[in-house]
Parts: structure tokens; sequence; C-alpha cells
């Protein structure tokens, strides 16, 4: 049998063990399959087109960081494939036998690699997830021997994600500045070397789902967060302060935009996700 420090053996049991046990009050109050339309999606296309659809893009995005700080982005411009590479090798990677995801076992402080649950120490309840995070920007500072590398592609295919995801973060970023009456650069210049983390989120079947959080409620550390939801969904989001809460509705190929707590100091108004 797997040994209990990863999930895999965990999700076999036929109920969950008390250190993944939230108060009721901390429990989600909707269904992860519920879905919101709430969120807007705004599709990027014609976004290059200064004299043409750019200004009408950017007011669905702004409108979106106002209302919701929160939205999602299709014609984004990242290759459908290189999504679902990314997508497939992150299936494999979690679906390794535990020894070989311990390998690169970040507990103790490690700057990146695979743990259970969360890298942040003293947490009285635990996630019901795995995660793989790492630094992929700047690039004079990644620090190979922390990246998988199983299963076979996975540092070239993260390599080339990444480098399109900070293309369309710092599209997104001009659009905001230039919202905040800023030159284009503005907030990328802020970002000064422009950190980038990769961060995997898996959340194995669960026992018992209504006692647990995948991930408990937090704001994104960052200026800005480009998440790729798979089709099962289970996102939520509130902006009321955790009265009520929405799950996002997945959409295949989209990215969800979300204002992290530097874009809050910023002063673009901001959420809380699940
Ligand atoms: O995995 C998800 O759907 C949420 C991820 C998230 O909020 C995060 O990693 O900060």
């Amino acid at each position: 049998m797997a040994p209990a420090s990863t999930l895999t053996a965990l999700a076999e049991e036929k109920t969950l063990e008390s250190r993944f046990i939230r108060d009721e009050d901390e429990r989600p109050k909707v269904a992860y399959n519920q879905f919101s339309n709430e969120i807007p999606i705004i599709s990027l296309k014609g976004l290059d087109d200064i004299d043409g659809k750019r200004a009408e893009i950017c007011k669905k995005i702004v409108e979106a960081c106002e209302d919701w700080g929160i939205f999602q982005v299709v014609d984004h411009g990242v290759d459908d494939k290189l999504i679902s590479e990314m997508t497939r090798l992150a299936r494999e990677f979690f679906a390794l036998p535990p020894e070989d995801k311990l390998r690169f076992d970040m507990s103790g402080g490690k700057k990146g690699g695979f743990i259970v649950s969360s890298h942040l120490q003293g947490e009285a309840v635990q996630d019901w997830r795995e995660i793989v995070t790492y630094f992929s920007y700047p690039i004079r500072a990644r620090d190979y021997s922390r990246w998988p590398d199983k299963p076979e592609g996975w540092i070239a295919v993260t390599e080339k994600y990444s480098e399109k995801l900070m293309e369309l973060a710092c599209q997104l970023l001009e659009v905001l500045s230039e919202a905040m009456g800023l030159e284009k650069e503005a907030l990328t210049k802020a970002c000064v070397d422009m950190d980038q983390k990769v961060v995997v989120n898996f959340y194995p079947k669960c026992p018992q789902p209504d006692l647990t959080l995948g991930l408990k409620r937090h704001t994104d550390p960052g200026t800005i967060t480009l998440l790729l939801q798979d089709q099962v969904g289970g996102l939520q989001a509130t902006r009321d302060n955790g009265k009520t809460w929405i799950t996002v509705q997945p959409v295949e190929g989209a990215f969800v935009v979300n204002l992290g707590d530097h874009g809050h100091v910023c002063k673009i108004p901001l959420l809380c996700v699940v």
C-alpha cells in the first residue's frame, strides 16, 4: 500500500482524516458544480487593434475588475495544443507513484517542488490537495533541481507555457496600467523583474468532500493570477467578504484572471477565491 505521505492512499478511505476537517462555518456554502455565469467571459480577439476593438475590450476588463476583480479570458493567443500538453503532463505527474513525487518533496522550507496540502507551516487544518510549485521567472533565478523531471517533456513544456502566460499577463497588466491613467508599462515596471510562479493543484477524489476544502479561503499574494481550470470546476469566489459565494463556470481553454494583493495595493478592487 502507498505511504500516507501523499493523498493517494487516503483517497481510498471511507472517511476523512480529522486533520482535513474544517469547522462548519468554513465549509463550502455552495456546491462545487452549481455554476454561476456572473463572472464575465471576455474575448481578447482584437486587443492589439489600437484603432479598433482595443478600447471596447479594455472597457470590459476594467468593468470586470471593478465589479468582481475576477474574469475569464478566451481568444487569448495561448495555443490550445500547449494547454492540453500542460494539462496532460500535470495529470501524469500526479498519477506517479508517491515515491516519484516525493523525490521533489518541498517540506522543510525548500523553495519549490511537491507537497501535500500547503508549503505554509503551522496550519491547523490541512487542504485536500497535492501541489507542485516553483518559480519560473526571472529565468536566471530558476532552480531546475526543484522542477519535476518526470513525466518526460515536463520541463520543456512548462518553459513554453510559462513564457506564453508571461506574455499574456504583461498584456493584461498593460490594459490595467492604462485604465489607471498610467503609462502602458507602469505595472510591469512596478513588478521590476516580473517574478512568475508555476502552481499546479491536484484535488484527488475525496471520501467526504462536504467536510473539507481543496484550498482554503485566500487572496492571491501576487499581482495577477492566470488560472486554468479543468471541466470539473470547484473554484469559488465572494465579493461580500464570504457571506455569499459563487462557483466559477469552467470554460474549456479559458484562463480565469484574478487580481492579487499587489493589484489591490495598486487600487484595483478585489476578491477572495477558494
Ligand atoms: O485550483 C484552483 O481552482 C484554485 C487555485 C488557487 O486559488 C490558487 O492556487 O491560489
